[in-house]
């Protein structure tokens, strides 16, 4: 009985875990800053980025700011065209989609001072999906995106899925304590 338990417990505490969205602020305590040195490579190297993870850049929006750039950009700290900016002190980035995202601060010379953030999100496991929900078990329903494939508008949102993905996680857990509820009886 105490087997099943523990199994049951270990099951819960894995899914408890892939469902939480880490928020990771950038540089820890130091924040988003050139006056304290902070190893931004070093900081990015120590974490493990999944897709729905939040970065928290804070800073103070004076003297700093946050572009999104390419890689080619980031390698040569080009301010002249970044993918987003942003500048509110307190800046948060969900990442929805892998790969390695680049980030400096578009201040003239801190990028080259080096506050620059290269971080990559992995692959979401096999065993998790998070993009689209398989279509193979039932019949798909009536669909708006064959119409909408053709139109420019509003596109599937890829985080749209997230919520679906969290429900059948809590869905999951609740299912796992009521067999840990009737184990408990049972003993
Ligand atoms: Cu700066």
């Amino acid at each position: 009985m105490a087997a099943r338990k523990m199994a049951a417990l270990a099951c819960i505490l894995v899914i408890l875990r892939l469902s939480e969205a880490a928020v990771y602020k950038v540089g820890d305590s130091a924040g988003w800053t050139t006056i304290a040195n902070v190893d931004y490579k070093l900081w990015a190297s120590t974490k493990t980025f999944h897709i729905g993870d939040t970065v928290l850049f804070e800073y103070n929006p004076q003297f700093h700011n946050v572009m999104r750039v390419t890689h080619p950009m980031y390698r040569s700290c080009n301010t002249s065209k970044p993918i987003s900016t942003f500048t509110t002190g307190n800046d948060s980035i969900t990442l929805t989609n892998h790969g390695h995202h680049f980030f400096f601060c578009g201040v003239p010379g801190h990028c080259l001072a080096g506050q620059k953030l290269d971080l990559n999100v992995l692959l979401p496991a096999s065993s998790t999906p998070l993009s689209d929900p398989p279509t193979s078990s039932s019949s798909p329903p009536p669909s708006t995106t064959i119409t909408a494939a053709g139109v420019p508008g509003p596109s599937p949102s890829h985080a749209a899925s997230l919520p679906s993905v969290m429900a059948t996680r809590i869905i999951a857990v609740v299912a796992l304590l009521v067999i840990l509820a009737f184990t408990n009886f049972a003993s």
